[in-house]
């Protein structure tokens, strides 16, 4: 097989001539990160786990619960169209956000982790049969684990994992190889949150669509560092979480190409999925209003499409740029301390960086740079298998976002020589 890996590449190079990015404007937005922790200014190297919020989006809370909330598709009166205006203008933006091709795409959900549940429970229930195949990865968040290993318990189906070499990078020879006439669907992270790895997705799902194998691509990591265009990716399926991208908790977005989703049985029965029903038998609503059962996250939605507004203000080009010098200077920084261990060097990576520190355990790294206001995330990730595989229980990880400076990455390496400090 002859693997090209371009993919994300071309986005990461074509950003090596854009414009600068303003970090330090960006970082006036949001005011969380004006603030001391533990007598310092606080350096937030946490936004894999979860971004913080402009004003903007805050603002635009505000407002919808101050004066505009009302339940949405139920009502006449003129609050609730306000709302239904204001969260199906939401899913457009979504949808132009993502250039899907159409608003019934969009499907409104709390997050990644339910999209990705909503697609094994209603795609993997109706065509996932014993002795069949479902595809991931090794360096998988659980959230892209563990809804498909229940699916494939249920229906005694099989659970292939492409594996990771010692880099972090996909090994995607044996991929083509694993697929079988049994294969129903390839299910795959965009970026590694535990590694940072940027996988080439084209690729992937040029040689899954040669065998008519759907994709499902893992959108966490990477919607808020990679500009996202689904029908020129080609994907089947594509996720994100709100609060990843610098709008609220309890919002994501499943997007799936209409004729799947229409084909694909409902998620949960309640209100709004329905267009009529009996004791004997209830008719389904059409996408997307069949996977979005009972009263949604309707501030949620509009908030999200807040974040993306704000987030389209900015060149991509720019802030890929910016993130990528970032991560390479960090990198640069973190390699001269000798006692750390890099965990994830692979081609290609995006906002992430795990590490270890000799005998340090990750927890005590958090903890005490903690302590110099430092925010970065210490544990396996959710992510137990490349963790099995890097044999370790834990790594440190800071993960930078539009906001974040050298001078963070600065503290952040001042930080990790005290920690030495104290354990020497
Ligand atoms: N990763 C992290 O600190 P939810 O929780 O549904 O918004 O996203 C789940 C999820 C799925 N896939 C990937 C690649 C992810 O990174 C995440 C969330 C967070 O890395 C919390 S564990």
């Amino acid at each position: 097989m002859n693997t090209t890996w371009k993919d994300d590449t071309v986005t990461l190079a074509r950003s090596v001539n854009a414009v600068r990015f303003d970090a330090e404007k960006a970082r006036a937005d949001f005011p969380a990160l004006h603030q001391d922790v533990h007598g310092q200014r606080l350096v937030y190297l946490d936004s894999a786990a979860s971004t913080q919020k402009p004003q903007v989006v805050i603002d635009t809370l505000s407002e919808f619960y101050s004066r505009q909330y009302s339940n949405v598709h139920r009502g006449v009166h003129h609050l609730s169209q306000i709302a239904t205006d204001l969260y199906e203008g939401a899913r457009s933006t979504v949808r132009s956000f993502l250039n899907a091709r159409h608003d019934e795409e969009i499907v409104f959900v709390r997050g990644t982790t339910e999209a990705i549940n909503l697609v094994a429970q209603t795609f993997g229930r109706s065509e996932i049969g014993p002795g069949d195949e479902v595809i991931v990865s090794e360096m998988e968040h659980h959230a892209n684990i563990v809804p498909w290993q229940m699916i494939c318990q249920e229906k005694g189906a099989q659970l292939r994992v492409i594996p990771i070499d010692a880099n972090g990078d996909l090994q995607l020879d044996h991929f083509e190889e694993m697929i079988t006439p049994r294969t129903k669907i390839v299910a795959v992270t965009h970026v590694s949150n535990a590694l940072g790895t940027v996988n080439p997705v084209r690729e992937i799902i040029r040689i899954a669509h040669a065998y008519n194998v759907p994709v499902l691509l893992d959108g966490a990591q990477s919607s808020q560092h990679l500009p996202i265009d689904v029908q020129e990716l080609d994907c089947d399926f594509f996720t994100l979480s709100g609060h990843k991208i610098y709008g609220p908790t309890g919002i994501g977005v499943l997007y799936g190409k209409r004729e799947l989703l229409e084909r694909m049985p409902p998620y949960q029965g309640g209100g709004d999925m329905i267009l009529s029903v009996t004791f004997e038998k209830t008719t389904y609503n059409e996408i997307p209003y069949k996977f979005e059962a009972g009263t949604p996250n309707i501030a949620g939605a509009i908030g999200l499409a807040a974040a993306l507004k704000y987030f389209r203000g900015f060149d991509i080009d720019a802030l890929v740029a910016h993130e990528k010098e970032l991560l390479d200077y960090a990198t640069g920084r973190l390699e001269d301390i000798d006692a750390l261990r890099m965990i994830g060097t692979a081609r290609e990576r995006a906002s992430s960086l795990s590490f270890t520190l000799c005998a340090v355990h990750p927890h005590d790294i958090g903890t005490i740079l903690d302590k110099q206001g430092i925010a970065i995330r210490a544990g396996h990730h959710c992510a137990q298998p490349v963790m099995q595989k890097f044999g370790i229980p834990a790594t440190a990880r800071a993960s930078f976002a539009m906001y974040n400076t050298r001078e963070d990455v600065d503290r952040l390496v001042e930080g990790i020589k005290q920690v030495l400090e104290v354990f020497t």
